[in-house]
C-alpha cells in the first residue's frame, strides 16, 4: 500500500439532506461551526480533494446538510457538512430555521458517532459552540475540537489561543488545523480513523499517514 495513502481520498459526495436522518449502522462524522469556520476547506483538505465540498463554499450557502461517504476496509462512513451559525446577514426566520435544524441533528441523529466543533484560531469558542457541546456530553456522544485557520495566527497569537484552550480545559483535545498549509490533517484524519474503527470493532489501523507539517 502506498504509505501516504489516506482512507478519505476516496470519499465522494453523497447527497443533501434537509431534513437530518440517520441510521445507526453507519458511523457519521460532523463538521460543525459558525460561517466560515472552515468546514468545507476542512472536509476537502482532509480528503485530498480541492473541490470535494466547493458546493458549499459560498458563506451561508450551505443551508442542507451535505453527506460525503466513504469507505474503511468495506466499511461505510459518513461526513457532514452542516449549516454553518451566526451567519447574520440570513433573514431572522432563516437563521431560526437553519438553529432548529442543527440543534435537532444533534438532538435526533442516530448515527452520530464523532462531531468536529471548528472554531476559527483567531476567536474564541462562544454560546453556540458551547451548546453543541453540551448536548453531545449529555448524549455522552464525541466531541473533538478544532481550531482552523491557524497559518494565520502569529507564534504570539499561537500561545494566546493555547492558553486559553488549557482554561477551558479542552487542551488535550484541540487540534489547531491549516486547511491552505496542511498542519493538523494528520492527526485529526488519525482520531477520525480511530473513531471509525472502533465503531466497526476493527484493530487499529497500522497505515502511516505521512509527515506533519510545522505548526
Ligand atoms: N488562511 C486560511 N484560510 C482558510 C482556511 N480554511 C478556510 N479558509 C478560508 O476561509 C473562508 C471560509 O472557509 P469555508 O471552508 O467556506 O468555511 P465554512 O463556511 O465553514 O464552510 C474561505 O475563504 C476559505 O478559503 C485555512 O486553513 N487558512
Ligand atoms: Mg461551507
Amino acid at each position: 500500500m502506498n504509505p501516504n495513502s489516506n482512507i478519505f481520498q476516496s470519499v465522494y459526495y453523497r447527497t443533501t439532506y434537509s431534513d437530518p436522518e440517520g441510521s445507526n449502522e453507519t458511523p457519521l462524522i460532523a463538521f460543525t461551526g459558525r460561517s466560515n469556520a472552515g468546514k468545507s476547506s476542512l472536509i476537502s483538505a482532509l480528503c485530498n480533494q480541492k473541490n470535494l465540498a466547493r458546493a458549499a463554499r459560498t458563506p451561508g450557502k450551505t443551508r442542507n446538510l451535505n453527506i460525503f461517504e466513504g469507505t474503511l476496509q468495506g466499511n461505510p462512513f459518513y461526513f457532514c457538512d452542516l449549516p454553518g451559525f451566526g451567519y447574520a446577514n440570513l433573514p431572522r426566520d432563516e437563521r431560526q430555521r437553519l438553529g432548529k435544524m442543527i440543534e435537532s441533528f444533534f438532538l435526533t441523529s442516530s448515527g452520530l458517532t464523532m462531531t468536529l466543533i471548528l472554531c476559527d484560531s483567531a476567536r474564541w469558542p462562544g454560546e453556540e459552540e458551547a451548546a453543541i457541546e453540551q448536548i453531545l456530553l449529555e448524549k455522552g456522544s464525541k466531541c473533538q475540537w478544532v481550531f482552523t485557520r491557524w497559518d494565520r495566527l502569529n507564534q504570539k497569537e499561537k500561545a494566546r489561543a493555547r492558553k486559553r484552550w488549557k482554561e477551558m480545559g479542552i487542551a488535550s483535545q484541540a487540534v489547531a488545523v491549516s486547511s491552505t498549509k496542511g498542519t493538523g490533517l494528520n492527526e485529526l484524519r488519525k482520531r477520525i480513523q480511530r473513531t471509525v474503527e472502533d465503531f466497526y470493532g476493527l484493530p487499529a489501523s497500522t497505515v502511516k499517514t505521512g509527515q506533519e507539517p510545522a505548526s
